[in-house]
Formats: structure tokens, sequence, C-alpha cells
């Protein structure tokens, strides 16, 4: 028997078994080993950029073209290209939600945990289990698992803020669940320091208070270390015409501009380098394990408003850093 014979044999040998496992609910772990157990993180996501200079006229037309009330959340999703909403990265999900004067989205609940980051208006409102809690520029108000919330707006112009969630989270554990309240308005009354509303003006303030050329603090709930077990928030400042230094670890990141401009080279876990070009109220991805580094423009310092999954990686001691760096 020559080899070529023998090889062709064995390899249809091999074939004649693999073409019969599907009917078994079998598969060969050793065709797909290398693929599967990875020597480094693997995220599904794709660095992605997006510019809310094109995002905003769709929003307005959003606003024309359906009522805060019929949409029950009117809100353009950012899905990364690489996947499907509600990606935005693998693990967090983001979302631009408008809210026109007098326009109601009425009061549900969700065991999915939200936040919000305000991007322009005022005299909008989210009101949470009760406590009507007015949001300005800037302002991040959480909305934690299972209360009643229901956003509104008394001023002029639109109100749109950059919604956060953990909604990814529950298509690998399915046990989400939600509900509309049975009126519009779940009951309130308006509240001036709430808890789970935290003013730009105190972030800034203590980003500002260091002579380091970059900084980072993070949003605590109560007496928490996060805002939540899953979700988490942070800022950063990137002194202008500075470079931050550079950061790899185990978060999925989604940063968003609240001031600055300026660029991010971000090295992804497969080694490919993608450089995004920022400016105010922009927003992007940053998927798991890549090496970040933020330079802003000489005009001004730059500032982030950042989600992660950095609580829930920490909760599964899954949270890792690249020390070589
Ligand atoms: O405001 O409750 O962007 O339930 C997606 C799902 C916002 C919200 C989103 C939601 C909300």
């Amino acid at each position: 028997m020559s080899t070529t014979t023998s090889l062709t044999e064995t390899k249809s040998k091999h074939q004649q078994l693999l073409d019969k496992l599907p009917e078994h609910n079998v598969d060969s772990l050793w065709t797909s080993m290398h693929a599967m157990v990875t020597t480094k993180p693997s995220p599904k996501a794709d660095v992605a950029l997006w510019k809310y200079k094109e995002l905003r006229p769709l929003l307005l037309e959003a606003g024309n073209a359906v009522s805060a009330e019929e949409a029950e959340r009117r809100v353009l999703m950012l899905t990364n290209p690489a996947l499907k909403p509600p990606f935005t990265t693998d693990t967090v999900y983001a979302g631009l939600q408008l809210i026109n004067k007098g326009e109601i989205a009425p009061a549900h609940r969700h065991r999915s945990f939200a936040l919000r980051f305000i991007i322009e208006g005022s005299r909008g409102f989210t009101a949470v289990e009760g406590e009507k809690i007015y949001m300005s520029e800037g302002d991040v108000i959480l909305t934690p698992k299972w209360k009643w919330h229901d956003h509104g707006h008394e001023g002029d112009g639109p109100m749109i803020w950059l919604d956060g969630l953990d909604l990814p989270l529950y298509h690998c554990l399915p046990t989400h669940f939600a509900e509309p309240y049975s009126s519009n308005r779940y009951p309130r009354s308006p509240v001036k320091d709430s808890p789970l509303c935290f003013p730009w003006k105190d972030m800034k303030m203590s980003l500002d208070d260091t002579t380091e050329d970059w900084s980072m603090q993070t949003y605590h709930h109560a007496d928490q270390e996060y805002v939540s077990g899953t979700l988490g928030a942070h800022a950063e400042r990137v002194k202008a015409g500075i470079q931050s230094p550079p950061r790899r670890d185990t978060c999925a990141y989604i940063y968003h501009v609240q001031s600055g401009s300026g660029k991010s080279e971000i090295t992804k876990a497969n080694g490919e380098v993608k450089t995004v070009v920022w400016e105010k109220s922009d927003t992007f991805a940053v998927p798991a394990w890549s090496l970040i580094v933020h330079t802003a423009d000489e005009i001004s310092d730059a500032y982030f408003f950042v989600l992660s999954d950095r609580p829930l990686l920490e909760n599964l001691q899954m949270y890792a850093k690249d020390q070589t760096l």
C-alpha cells in the first residue's frame, strides 16, 4: 500500500467518525480545542466609534417619528459592528436615549442594572421608586435592578443621555425579568441630594485634585466599591497634550468623551492596532484585553465617563491585569 492511500484512508476514517457525531449530539473537542481554549482572552467585540455629530440628527429624527410613550424607551442602541444588539461590547450595553419636553417614558422595572450619563439638556428627570431626580449635563443617575423607574422632561430642547446596562449578560445567564407598571408614572416626589445621583462637578473636582498627568476615579454607590455587582463606572482625566500610561486588563470598556478631543491607540488582544479619533460626546468601545493609550489634544484636558464590567469580573474572580506594563 502506498503512503498516499493510507493517508486518505486514515483521513476518511476520521471524517466518517466526525460525520456520525451530530446525530448523537456530540462534537469532537480535538478539532476545536485551540479555538475554544485560547492562550489569551478572545473577545468577539471589535473596537468601534460612535460619532455624536452623526447620531444626534438621527436621534432627533426618531424624536419626530415615534413618541417616547409609544417607544417605551426611545433609544439608538450602540451595536458593536462584530455583534448584534444588545452587544456594545461582549458584556456591556450602551445606547443614546432622547426625551422631548412633556414626554413620558413609562414606568417599568427589570432585573438588569441601568445607569445614565447626561449628555445634553436640563430639567429632564428620572424617577426611581418614588424619588424624582432632576438631571443635568454630566450627572450620573443609577436605576438599581428591580426598581420602578420612568423618565420625563420639563425643560426646553432635547434631553439626551447615554444609557449603560448589563443586558449582554442575560444572553448567557437567562435570569432576566421585566415588568411594566400599571400606569405611566409611579407615585413620586422630588428629591434634592439623592444617593442615586452623582453630579459631574464633584467627580471633576476629585479628578483634578492631583498633580498627575492622568487620573481616574471610580463611582461608588453608598458604601459599596462599585455602583452595582455587574456594571461599573469610572471617570478619567488626561492632561492636555499628554499620553495616558499604557494599560491592559480583562475588562471591556465603553468610553464616552465628556469634554476635550484627542485619540486613543487600542491594541487588541489579537495584536491588531486601531486608532480612534474622538471629540466631545463621542463614544467608543474597547474589547477585553486591549492595550489602551489615550492622547489628549494640546488645547484642553480631556475627560471621559467610562462604563465597564469590572465589578462583574471581580465578583467572579475573573479580573486580571497585564502585570508586565
Ligand atoms: O431606560 O429603562 O437603553 O430598559 C435599554 C433598556 C434603556 C431604560 C435602555 C431599558 C432602558
